[in-house]
């Protein structure tokens, strides 16, 4: 049985990879850094009694701040696979905290890295680095108007985008100088029904199912114009797995080789919730209104414009489609029918809940 250690556990990618791993027999560990509350919903279905004896699911308390505790960890576990997704992973917030960013998503990297190899493990562990798309902006100059590939010169446009393309170097760097397994996944945007809420997909289905249940006005949104290659991030953590199992490390772009507008993502959600909209501009700025009373519901705010864009991305990923045999099950539109509806179960069932709690205390009055 194989043993994988993931990092950056509370959250969507982690979820799903586990969910991947336990399928295929895994004895799955987990580091989660300690919180004052929980924030494990997304992978309580997973969770396993520490005293069943077949236990496959087991947790550690890890920060990747903590170098002593990674060394003590991953010399204890002794995994096959390492897959770090553990990460300040918002573009937004990288603008404001640039500092804990790098230090988040760049000298993390490289203390994993370093655990491993004090930890004698370099030539048996393999480790996977969760990479980005948008180390890429603006021409490729050796392919004009063709898609990016793993070749391609890169140009990050972000105090996060910096931190990971130092990540992937070093992760490559490692790779040469001590024959490691060590690959990165160059990984488009991958989003799903328990996306973290302020990505722009999720902040939409969200918007969208409480407009549709009067429970919410207005949406207010930045860029509509800048275009992603969105996709589930259950295919994704697929193509993450199969890394690991090539006989060779390489690194690999995963896209599908699609790009729609954030405009279009809102289109579809309104769409998927039966609700007919028009835009108009007024004066310099877009508003959105619901047809059928009028009510303006999405509208333009600065403050989510940042300071430098990536507009338009695309991305060739055949050397993935060729070597790992790797393919997306899942559309976009099909993804966003189903974190539309998944979030207007939600909200349902949290006001059948209110409501219920209503009645409770009302009883009492
Ligand atoms: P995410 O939702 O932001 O999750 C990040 C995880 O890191 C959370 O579980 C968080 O735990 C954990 N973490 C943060 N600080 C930590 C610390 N000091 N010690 C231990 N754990 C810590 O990210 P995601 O969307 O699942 O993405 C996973 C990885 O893929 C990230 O590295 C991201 O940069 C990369 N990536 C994502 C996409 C995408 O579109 N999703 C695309 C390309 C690359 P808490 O709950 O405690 O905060
Ligand atoms: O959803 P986003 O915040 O994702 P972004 O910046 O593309 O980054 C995500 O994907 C990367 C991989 O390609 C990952 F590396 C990264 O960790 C993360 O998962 O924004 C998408 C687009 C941007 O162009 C943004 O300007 O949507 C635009 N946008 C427009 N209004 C907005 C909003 N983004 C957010 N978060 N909130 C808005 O209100």
């Amino acid at each position: 049985m194989k043993k994988a250690l993931i990092t950056g556990i509370t959250w969507q990618d982690w979820a799903y990879l586990a969910e991947l791993l336990l399928s295929k027999w895994y004895e799955v560990h987990w580091i989660k850094r300690r919180t004052s509350l929980f924030n494990t919903d997304r992978i309580d279905h997973l969770y396993q009694d520490i005293h069943n004896p077949n236990l496959k699911f087991h947790l550690h308390y890890g920060d990747l701040t903590d170098s002593a505790n990674l060394i003590k960890l991953i010399s204890d576990i002794k995994p096959d696979e390492i897959y770090n997704l553990a990460a300040q992973s918002h573009v937004a917030v990288s603008f404001d905290m640039p500092e804990y960013t790098a230090n988040a998503d760049w000298i993390w990297t490289l203390r994993l890295l370093e655990a491993i190899r004090i930890a004698w493990l370099e030539k048996t562990t393999k480790f996977y680095q969760a990479s980005t798309s948008e180390l890429f902006w603006g021409l490729d100059y050796n392919r004009p108007l063709a898609w990016y590939t793993e070749e391609s010169p890169m140009h990050p446009r972000s105090p996060y985008w910096c931190a990971k393309l130092y990540a992937m170097w070093i992760t490559r760097n490692y790779k040469e100088s001590y024959d490691m397994f060590a690959c990165n996944g160059i990984l488009f945007n991958h989003e799903s029904p328990i996306r973290w809420e302020t990505f722009v997909t999720r902040k939409i289905t969200m918007a969208v199912a409480k407009i549709s249940l009067w429970l919410q006005d207005k949406l207010f949104l930045g860029n509509l114009d800048a275009k992603r290659d969105w996709w589930h991030a259950k295919d994704y953590v697929e193509a993450m797995w199969m890394m690991l199992q090539q006989d060779k490390p390489e690194d690999f772009v995963i896209s599908t080789w699609e790009s729609y507008s954030v405009r279009e993502f809102v289109n579809w959600s309104f769409e998927e919730a039966w609700i007919e909209i028009e835009w108009r501009w007024e004066w310099i700025d877009e508003k959105w209104y619901d047809k059928s009373t009028w009510k303006c519901i999405v509208e333009i705010d600065k403050k989510y414009f940042r300071p430098a864009e990536v507009d338009f991305l695309l991305w060739d990923s055949s050397k993935a489609r060729n070597v790992l045999l790797w393919k997306p099950k899942y559309t976009v539109q099909m993804m966003c029918k189903e974190m539309v509806a998944s979030d207007i179960e939600k909200f349902k069932k949290q006001e059948i809940l209110k409501k219920h709690w209503y009645e409770i205390l009302n009883q009492y009055e």
